[in-house]
């Protein structure tokens, strides 16, 4: 790599000329294809990029000046630009480079990202306290057009327009989310990049426009108005251009020279600006750029063919969901499915093909997902909602306000629940438990197997309040799934293994780790109980209580913080029986987890069957 090899902070790529640019632009190319088809990673979204980051770095002196990067997951070129060419090969393993900005990782890095939307918000942030601290600096959000789709960007344009502050917001327009763009706004762009006015020079049709006569005031209003409507179809950009932006572009996002013009224009410019550049998703290596939503993310890949390399594994959580509302909306009419742009990532585009007219993909907008979704039901339908625990996070309002205080009768199903790996922080789903239990009419539960899991998927529907099923981000366990569908009673837990020494409670399939435990711990003289919680709200009071007092000592184990989860819930069911003198002993994580495989994150942090036994001699007095 002759010249990314001598990259070793930006300063180093301004010394490039052009040719010398888009050479280290098809060497960046190649280091993060062969990187990603080891480690996987976010691939079409960083090639698609690559320019476009390269012209920033040119133009921009960071770290004084801020490059706040919506979601984050493209942030790869930014990486190898910022000194950290040489940890690059240990992208999203675990004590390896973070696959999302991170501040703790390099002073290049000002915002910790992974969620989307949030970048033009931060990013004023920054400019709003440049003013005040009156420091000279420039602020860059750089967002994509499906992040723009997030209702916080129009929260953070709206105020931004509205103030005087220099701000950059780059709008990396590539038509698409994870899947094909969808939404008025994806249309309104694709009519700038596709009007026939596209290189008409905005001053053209202003002096066009001035140039129209006045004559007489009723006349001159009728031009004033014919004006603005003129102006809308012809100027690109005029909707950015009204909520207080100057608009620049289109752009074309691979053409640096191009770039590099236009963020020097706008560095000039005062007040808030919106560049809109038009990227490809994938550009540079055909298996992305034809398939930008199976390469958005993705696992490792025979990077000759763009192969996906995959396992014969029992079918994931995901996609028993998805088969199973599949089934239950043939028989119901009235199921009606609704996904947050992630169609693929939640097993939900099978029944978008199956049913068109019953499928609702609203955007990455999770808030009016939910909301949707109440009235969806309170007019009389079924509505399910999948969406990633993690993601849930920014829609607390509309699941409590909305949905449950009226009692609308909504399943969420809750994805990716428990350490998801190597998305790491941003992505773990490990505090729906918390949140979501406190909720009064919230029937909250978690299938120990993928079995259980269609069953308590058909359960959902029959329950008379709103209901949430959490399962995790991995295979299942490849235990038999029976055909016929079983109505799990609502509260009722499972007790699988009956002993006199010792209760082990567990939500989900760490179940399993407790059985595990409980035959190890049979070995070594110690009798457990196994229960399958399968309900937190309600609690199967009566069977945990009575085990509770037969054995004396429990342990709980959970996928999940400690602070307000499963273990949590028993303690507190304790307390309100007068059972405060019980030991228990709580199985779950104490802090933000890192990245890395489950499997690894799993051992780190004691969510295995081994912790059990050692957590179950301890709480038995073996030394
Ligand atoms: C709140 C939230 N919902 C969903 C996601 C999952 N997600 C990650 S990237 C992405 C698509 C982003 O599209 P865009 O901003 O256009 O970026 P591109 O990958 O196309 O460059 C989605 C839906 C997320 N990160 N945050």
């Amino acid at each position: 790599m002759h010249f990314l090899d001598r990259i070793t902070s930006p300063a180093d790529l301004k010394k490039l000329n052009y040719p010398e640019l888009e050479q280290l632009a098809e060497e960046i190319r190649l280091e993060i294809i062969n990187v990603v088809s080891a480690n996987g990673g976010h691939l079409a979204p960083n090639l698609g990029v690559v320019e476009l980051t390269l012209a920033l770095h040119k133009v921009f002196d960071c770290p004084k000046d801020k490059i706040v990067w919506d979601v984050g997951h493209q942030t790869y070129v930014h990486k190898l630009l910022t000194n950290r060419r040489e940890q690059f090969s240990t992208l999203r393993k675990y004590n390896g480079l973070a696959g999302f900005p991170k501040r703790e990782e390099s002073i290049y890095d000002c915002f910790d990202t992974g969620h989307s939307s949030t970048s033009i918000s931060a990013a004023l942030g920054f400019a709003k306290a440049r003013d005040i601290c009156q420091e000279d600096y420039h602020v860059v959000a750089v967002i994509g057009d499906g992040a723009m789709s997030g209702g916080m960007a129009y929260e953070a344009l709206n105020h931004a327009g509205n103030c005087d502050s220099d701000l950059i917001v780059v709008l990396n327009d590539n038509e698409m989310f994870i899947s094909p763009h969808v939404g008025a706004m994806s249309q309104y762009l694709n009519k700038i990049r596709t009007a026939p006015m596209y290189d008409k020079k905005k001053k053209d049709v202003e002096r066009f426009l001035k140039n129209i006569p006045k004559i007489g005031t009723t006349v001159a209003k009728a031009a004033g108005k014919a004006k603005d409507g003129i102006k809308y179809f012809l100027v690109p950009g005029m909707l950015f251009e009204e909520l207080g932006f100057t608009y620049l572009g289109p752009i074309n996002g691979h053409d640096i020279p191009a770039l590099e013009t236009v963020f020097k224009q706008a560095k000039q410019k005062k007040g808030p600006v919106l560049v809109h550049v038009i990227t490809c998703k994938g550009k540079g290596y055909e298996p992305a750029r034809k398939n930008p939503d199976i390469f958005h993310g993705v696992g490792p890949f025979i990077k000759e063919t763009g192969e996906l390399i995959k396992k014969e594994d029992p079918p994931t959580y995901t996609q028993v969901f998805g088969k199973t509302i599949c089934e239950l909306a043939a028989r119901d009419e009235s199921i009606v499915a609704v996904t947050a742009a992630m169609g693929s990532g939640t097993g939900l585009n099978g029944f978008g093909k199956e049913f068109p007219e019953r499928f609702f993909d609203v955007g990455i907008a999770e808030q009016h997902a939910l909301t949707f979704a109440a009235a969806l039901a309170l007019a009389g339908l079924k509505p399910v909602v999948s969406m990633y625990s993690t993601f849930y996070q920014r829609a607390y309002d509309q699941v409590l306000h909305d949905i449950c205080l009226q009692n609308a009768k909504v399943v969420l199903a809750i994805d990716r629940a428990g350490v998801v790996g190597e998305d790491g922080p941003t992505h773990h789903g490990i505090f729906d438990i918390s949140f979501f239990r406190a909720i009064p009419n919230l029937t909250l539960m978690a299938p120990k197997d993928e079995n259980e899991l269609k069953h308590m998927i058909y359960s959902a529907f029959t329950y008379n309040n709103p209901v949430a099923v959490r399962y995790p981000r991995s295979n299942g366990l490849g235990v038999k799934i029976k055909e016929e569908f079983e109505l799990i009673p609502q509260g009722k837990a499972e007790l699988l293994q009956e002993g006199d020494d010792l209760t082990l409670i567990g939500f989900g399939p760490v179940v399993y780790l407790c059985l595990d435990a409980a035959k190890e711990l049979q070995h070594r003289g110690i009798k457990a109980n196994v229960i399958n919680l399968r309900f937190i709200n309600p609690l199967d009071k009566t069977l945990i209580i009575k085990q509770a007092k037969k054995t004396g000592k429990i342990i709980t184990i959970e996928d999940h913080v400690l602070s307000g989860g499963m273990g949590s819930a028993i303690l507190e069911l304790l307390q309100q029986e007068g059972l405060n003198n019980l030991a228990v002993e709580r199985i779950g994580y104490n802090n933000y987890i890192e990245h890395g495989p489950i499997s690894i994150l799993h051992q780190v942090h004691g969510i295995t069957s081994t912790n059990i036994v050692k957590v179950a001699e301890k709480l038995c007095g073996v030394k």
